[in-house]
């Protein structure tokens, strides 16, 4: 016990004195199944689908199973933009359709302090999951290259208002300028982060706190 709280500080310490950020936890991923064949591997910003068991590390209790509880369908959601926990966003990176993979994931990158329903304060927890399908999600790669006219990795305010305009003429609405860049203003607002006046693929593709 000594011990690990001299390292724990010597690491602290270290990290303190060197001005970087506190070592965080990993989530560990075991590959169970890769798919000899594999078109199209995961990104942030894709909408995967998902068929998953949850344990909890400490006695093996699983919490839930997308197989046996609920409706029984797999479950859709983006990933890294934190609708799921961060182990998730995290561990399910690079992966293809067909895979299966287990993520061992510390209580900071799952429900933390307070825990969640049937998952206790502070718990491990363990997933087995299948991934079903991938689909480009409205944050994708593909959509900002889609913005991005002129292929400089940025969106400029002129980029985002030809989007809107080709957009509201696609459903039919009338071409307003003046409303257009009002939008334009808006987005920028929100999207925007640093300021510089466009919006970069990370600021794109990440809606929150980093991973
Ligand atoms: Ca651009
Ligand atoms: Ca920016």
């Amino acid at each position: 016990m000594l011990l690990a709280c001299l390292t724990w500080f010597a690491t602290s310490f270290s990290a303190y004195a060197s001005g970087a950020k506190l070592p965080e936890p990993e989530v560990k991923i075991d590959v169970l199944y890769r798919p000899f064949l594999c078109h199209r591997k995961t990104k942030l910003g894709d909408m995967l689908l998902v068929h998953y068991e949850g344990f909890l590390e400490s006695n093996g209790t699983m919490f839930h199973s997308s197989r046996i509880l609920g409706d029984k369908h797999p479950v859709w959601f983006t990933l890294g933009i934190r609708e799921v926990i961060k182990g998730w966003d995290r561990g399910l990176q690079n992966m293809c359709v067909g895979e299966k993979r287990k993520l061992t994931i510390p209580p900071t990158l799952g429900y933390g302090k307070e825990g969640k329903g049937k998952i206790p304060p502070e718990s491990t927890l363990i997933f087995d999951i299948e991934l079903m399908e991938i689909r480009n999600g409205p944050r994708s790669h593909e959509s900002f290259q889609e913005m991005d006219l002129n292929d400089d990795w940025k969106l400029s305010k002129e980029e985002v208002k030809e989007y809107l305009r080709k957009e509201f003429e696609r459903h039919g609405y009338p071409a307003n300028s003046t409303h257009h860049e009002v939008m334009v203003e808006d987005i920028f607002k929100k999207e925007d982060e640093d300021n510089d006046g466009f919006i970069s693929a990370r600021e794109f593709t990440y809606k929150h706190d980093e991973l």
